[in-house]
């Protein structure tokens, strides 16, 4: 009994034998240990769990959102500087081929779902309410939610690599290689469960935004006076309600083939893998819209900021995105050209994908545009910005090379492809949430991110990238496809694949220089006393750095586009420093069940990773407690009295 146990210890439940993961055994057991003899030696819990763990408060939402991504970056960071390793040489033995197809897997799931997603979120909680002049999102309660869902989706994602072993089947998972028959163990459960939960979090908070935007805003915000970047989250969060349930339900139909033995995906008993193909590209490419169309409204208003000018085309920009989350539903089976369709079907989805370089197109020459005679500032985030315009285009091109579905044939799966796909998602959302970062800093924490380090991150990590991912589109036209984890002398590859993993050591090295910025800026930053610190147009500057716990002190009436900016200019005219007329303001309560039920979600997941279903029944009743509990709750609401808002308006600044 006993030696049967200390057996599935070993040899099941943790991962052994392999030097690394002890060192991330070590370094984890450590991390956690010293976070706790921090906060407890700075007597810190109560702080913790009062302004942090149970906020509804949708800046806080957002900090933490990004805080979590930061760490996650760093993961799939290390995941792909392993990958580099592995390939810089011919013949390399850093990496087996198991471990290979491991790494690739959790980089891939973990930079689009655990790092480009909830970057989205992070930079959406701390800019769209203050944007349309509200208080906080429409429901406060299913925001924090949903940032616990996720971030305990991704925890349960993560552990996998040192309890259990991590999946290996790509992180588009393709049945059968993720079906039991070929797939045993628990690395793929891992997935499934992990990212089912963290999905659940996401669909959630599109809902919640789409509310946000359409209920929430200013009054005399029309739709067609909203900031781009609102605009930008509106039709992402529909993208998100329409492409998430498609996933699922995937999630959950594999789920059902591996834990209790159905044939949904396989070919015994009557199913089908290319089901699995298309309701998961079904989710995937709207995917890429949903990660890619809020940084489109970062860089339109960074561009219109620090061109000194209101947005080139605002109109033809929001139908222009419109457009792309339309088609961008038509056309999920570019992605397996080569599987097996009809030749009609093929040039279908070959002429949609081709489609949408228009309206992506139109909107570039937007962005030239609104830049046109202005007067350029180049500070880091507009250097962000510029940068994405050459560098996304080449992703966009390479990408209608690749649309065209008999050349396809040629590229499909090649390093090509591998090289095309970072072109976009390293330009467009990295990029993009660099830029945001560092646009929208002061107004999160009251202090800037130094300049200077920001500039030589920038340009550190934007040559290294090139650096990187150019000779991939050349050794992949030379016949090196992706996912191998070795290659042979001889085949002229090795010179490209050397330099690629100097530029990818490269990008590391930028990525921690803006860690280095982020630790010296929050003790030695420029404070932003302003609240306005780089002259802006919309309404998140009109109000102090950081925001006050109710953002608005009174809410402001709109009038036109641009509404600080216009705001500005009247101020000057008039002059008027009048006595603002405060009233009490509802806000609603802190709460430690999106916490604790998320908590519950990883237990009763844990358990069905293991298909320990003594596990799953205490997970799935606290869950159903915690639904019981919140709905008897009637009062969850305080009032800020009138004094105590004259208080924070005097001590920013805003009273006299
Ligand atoms: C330092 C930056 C990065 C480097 C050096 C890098 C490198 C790589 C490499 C070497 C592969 C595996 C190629 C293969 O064997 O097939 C890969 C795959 C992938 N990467 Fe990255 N990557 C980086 C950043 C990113 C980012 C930011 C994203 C997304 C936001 C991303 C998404 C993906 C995806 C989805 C895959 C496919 C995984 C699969 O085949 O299942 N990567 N990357
Ligand atoms: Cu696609």
């Amino acid at each position: 009994m006993m030696d049967s146990f200390i057996h599935f210890l070993l040899h099941r439940f943790f991962v052994t034998g392999d030097p690394m993961i002890y060192g991330a055994d070590a370094s984890i057991a450590l991390a956690s240990i010293g976070i706790v003899v921090v906060v407890t030696y700075l007597k810190k819990w109560k702080w913790l769990w009062k302004e942090w763990l149970t906020s509804v408060d949708h800046k806080k939402i957002g900090i933490m959102y990004i805080i979590a991504a930061l760490l996650m970056l760093f993961r799939g960071g290390v995941d792909a500087l392993m990958m580099r390793t592995q390939l810089a040489l011919p013949n390399m033995h850093f990496l087996t081929s198991e471990h290979y197809n491991q790494v690739f897997t959790t980089h891939g799931t973990i930079m689009i779902i655990f790092v480009a997603m909830p970057f989205i979120f992070g930079l959406m909680n701390i800019a769209v309410p203050l944007q349309i002049g509200a208080r906080d999102v429409a429901f406060p309660f299913l925001n924090a939610l949903s940032f616990w869902l996720f971030f305990f989706g991704a925890m349960l994602f993560n552990i996998s690599f040192v309890i259990g072993g991590s999946p290996d089947a790509g992180w588009s998972s393709y049945a059968p290689y993720a079906e039991l028959s070929m797939n045993p163990g628990v690395g793929q459960n891992y997935y499934l469960v992990g990212v089912q939960i963290a999905g659940i979090g996401s669909l959630a908070s599109g809902i919640n935004f789409l509310v946000t935007i359409l209920k929430m805003r200013a009054p005399g915000m029309t739709l067609f006076k909203m900031p781009m970047f609102t605009w930008s989250i509106l039709i992402t969060s529909v993208i998100i309600i329409f492409a998430f349930p498609a996933f699922t339900v995937a999630l959950a139909l594999m789920s059902i083939d591996r834990l209790f033995g159905a044939h949904f995906f396989t070919i015994a008993s009557g199913g089908s893998p290319m089901l699995w193909a298309n309701l998961f590209w079904f989710w995937g490419h709207p995917e890429v819209y949903i990660v890619l169309l809020p940084v489109f409204g970062v860089f339109s208003e960074v561009i219109a900021t620090f061109s000194h000018k209101t947005l080139f085309g605002y109109a033809v920009m929001v139908w222009s995105m419109v457009a792309i989350s339309i088609i961008g539903f038509v056309t999920w089976l570019h992605h397996f050209f080569t599987m097996g369709n009809t030749a009609e079907v093929n040039a279908f989805f070959s002429i949609s994908t081709a489609i949408i370089a228009i309206p992506t197109g139109v909107k570039i020459f937007n962005w030239l545009f609104t830049m046109n005679k202005g007067r350029i500032e180049f500070s880091t985030a507009m250097l962000w910005a510029l940068a994405f315009i050459p560098n996304f285009t080449i992703g966009g091109v390479t990408g209608v090379m690749l649309a065209l579905a008999p050349a396809d044939y040629q590229y499909h799966n090649s390093y090509f492809l591998v090289a095309h796909f970072h072109s976009v998602l390293i330009a467009g959302p990295v990029f993009g949430i660099f830029c945001g970062l560092y646009y929208w800093w002061p107004k999160m924490f009251g202090y800037m991110l130094n300049e200077r380090q920001g500039k030589l991150a920038f340009w550190v990590f934007m040559i290294s990238f090139n650096i990187c991912f150019m000779p991939m589109y050349i050794v992949g036209l030379l016949g090196m496809t992706r996912r191998m984890y070795t290659y042979p002398a001889g085949m002229g590859w090795t010179p490209f694949n050397f330099i690629e993993t100097i530029g990818a050591f490269g990008m590391g090295a930028g990525f921690l220089i803006i860690a280095y910025n982020i630790v010296w800026s929050t003790l030695k930053g420029k404070r932003d006393t302003t609240g306005d610190p780089w002259n802006g147009r919309t309404l998140e500057w009109s109000i102090p750095s950081p925001a006050p716990e109710y953002n608005f002190a009174t809410i402001p009436t709109v009038s036109a586009r641009d509404a600080f900016a216009v705001a500005k200019t009247q101020e000057d005219q008039e002059n008027k420093k009048e006595r603002q007329l405060f009233q009490p303001i509802h806000m609603p309560n802190n709460s430690g069940i999106p916490i604790i039920m998320s908590l519950f979600m990883f237990i009763a997941g844990f358990g069905l990773v293991w298909e320990w279903y003594w596990m799953v029944i205490p997970g799935a009743i606290g869950i159903v407690v915690c639904m019981i509990v919140r709905s008897f709750q009637y009062n969850d609401h305080h009032i800020i009295s009138i004094e105590e808002i004259e208080r924070t308006e005097r001590a920013a600044g805003r009273l006299s």
